[in-house]
């Protein structure tokens, strides 16, 4: 590994300052829709994760309530990287490309700004939403950073047809049959043929340890869930417990004429008439077992540098998953389990797991890290700086965690959860007394008051999307990134 230069950051990352004034380094890791099976949080007890296990245990900050701004790639982590919530922005799906967003074309973004601030950022995998331009290349954010490199395997992400099961394809173990294709669906998982280190995410953490450090995105355990057999084989499938989910819980998610405003899925419906629930799960923890091992990566990488007390490591997931929860196998909804994301936070002295309970949002990494680096406050910018609960995870935080989709907006708080429907309806949860939010208590008068003042945290406006869009390049993998955009973007005259 080189020693030399530095850096980091995440998303961002990185440092040419740091040998004149001691800032510190940041690695800013994402993994593609990771939710809370991992052992530092233990949403599943069977997950298999040991490098984060040991990350936050040599020392970091675990939050347990933290929020993502929008529960899909692309409007979070466009949130995450601007500062700007989906309601401000107009990015709320993954066809809108915050380039065009009134907001961020006058402000620095994340990157953006650590730049203008004497920082060097360097980024490899996925960290922005990928767009189409109307170039016909492709947009993977590179304009934001000074050095952006895309670690690529090419035959990977295809799972050994032997042992493929996809809902898309009707198939299941390998047999193909009619009766159980859903072209709707995307669900589809199996071991690869190829090893671990002929993987993208393998690539990424291996240009990592060979760099030093920076912003680093891994595409697992993002769909499909194909990685080599070894993770597979970590959990006997029939072993593995089934998720606990309440067959009836949507009932009680009504309009006000009592009228149910969610069905089951068709992949959940596809799953449990072919009795997939358990490998479905395991497919899922082993695609979580593999990007841990590409953390560890990093992490010794990291660790064995002369960074490692200088280094501010944050790990977080874009916005998390449903594995039969809610009667459905995805993301982007305004459920716990979508818009609860891991969200870990090492700063240098840390020492030992540190829990903290405050709902924090990840748009709030772009006014702590800039605290937290001594960097010119950003104005502008929605988030709330954090870092004094890095330093006492009691203090005092009076912020809920917002989350803004396209559907409505998620209040959430230590005692409740709130949701608000663009349509109006509405639900609660008192998450103190109903963790797995099966009781719905929107219709319940003894709780007006607590809505009353859940909602006034609700954004007023909605700011409407642009609508300039582009097709995407047949072949993204080896599509060129688009350099026209960083012209575009002049680091003196961004706020
Ligand atoms: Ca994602
Ligand atoms: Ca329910």
């Amino acid at each position: 590994m080189k020693k030399i230069i530095v850096l980091l950051f995440i998303l961002c990352v990185c440092v040419s300052a740091y040998t004149q004034n001691k800032q510190p380094n940041v690695l800013f890791i994402a993994i593609d829709d990771l939710n809370d099976w991992i052992e530092p949080l233990g949403g599943n007890k069977q997950a298999i994760t040991p490098n984060m296990d040991k990350f936050t245990k040599q020392g970091a900050m675990v939050f347990k309530n933290a929020v993502c701004a929008a529960p899909i790639c692309g409007p979070s982590r466009s949130a995450i990287l601007s500062g700007f919530l989906p309601s401000t922005s107009g990015v709320y799906g993954n066809a809108h490309d915050m380039v065009f967003s009134d907001v961020v074309k006058k402000n620095a973004t994340l990157p953006e700004y650590f730049s203008k601030n004497g920082y060097h950022t360097l980024s490899n995998g996925k960290m922005f939403h990928k767009h189409g331009t109307k170039n016909g290349k492709t947009d993977f954010g590179a304009w934001a950073f000074d050095e952006f490199a895309r670690g690529r395997r090419y035959n990977n992400d295809k799972a050994d047809p032997k042992f493929l099961t996809s809902s898309k394809g009707g198939i299941i173990n390998g047999k193909k049959s009619p009766e159980f294709k859903d072209k709707k669906s995307k669900l589809s998982w199996g071991p690869t043929k190829d090893s671990f280190e002929e993987t993208v995410d393998y690539a990424v953490a291996d240009w990592a340890t060979k760099q030093l450090f920076m912003s680093v995105g891994f595409i697992k355990p993002h769909l499909p869930w194909f990685v080599p057999k070894e993770f597979f084989d970590l959990y006997n499938v029939d072993e593995i417990e089934d998720v606990i989910v309440k067959e009836d819980d949507l009932e009680d998610i009504t309009n006000a004429e009592g009228k149910p405003l969610f069905k089951p899925t068709g992949e959940y419906k596809w799953i449990q008439k072919h009795g997939l629930g358990k490998e479905a799960t395991r497919a899922y923890l082993a695609n979580i077992s593999f990007v841990d091992k590409c953390l560890g990566m990093v992490m010794d990488a990291l660790e064995k540098s002369d960074h490692a007390d200088n280094t501010i490591v944050v790990v977080w997931g874009d916005h998390g998953w449903h594995l039969g929860e809610k009667l459905r196998y995805l993301k982007n909804t305004l459920w716990a389990e979508a818009v609860k994301p891991p969200l870990m936070v090492r700063v240098p002295g840390m020492n030992k797991t540190i829990y903290c309970e405050k709902p924090v949002s990840l748009l709030d990494l772009y006014p702590t890290l800039v605290s937290l680096c001594d960097l010119p406050k950003k104005k502008n910018i929605e988030g709330h700086d954090f870092s004094k609960l890095l330093k006492n995870s009691k203090a005092t935080w009076e912020y809920p965690g917002l989350t803004v989709s396209t559907a409505g907006t998620s209040v959430l708080t230590e005692a409740y959860h709130y949701i608000q429907y663009v349509s109006g309806e509405e639900e609660l949860y008192n998450v103190k007394k109903d963790p797995r939010e099966w009781n719905n208590l929107a219709h319940n008068k003894l709780y007006s008051k607590v809505i009353n003042d859940l909602k006034k945290w609700v954004p007023k406006k909605r700011a409407n999307p642009k609508k300039e869009h582009y097709q995407k390049p047949k072949n993204y993998v080896d599509a060129d990134q688009d350099p026209t955009i960083k012209t575009t973007r002049k680091l003196s005259e961004l706020e």
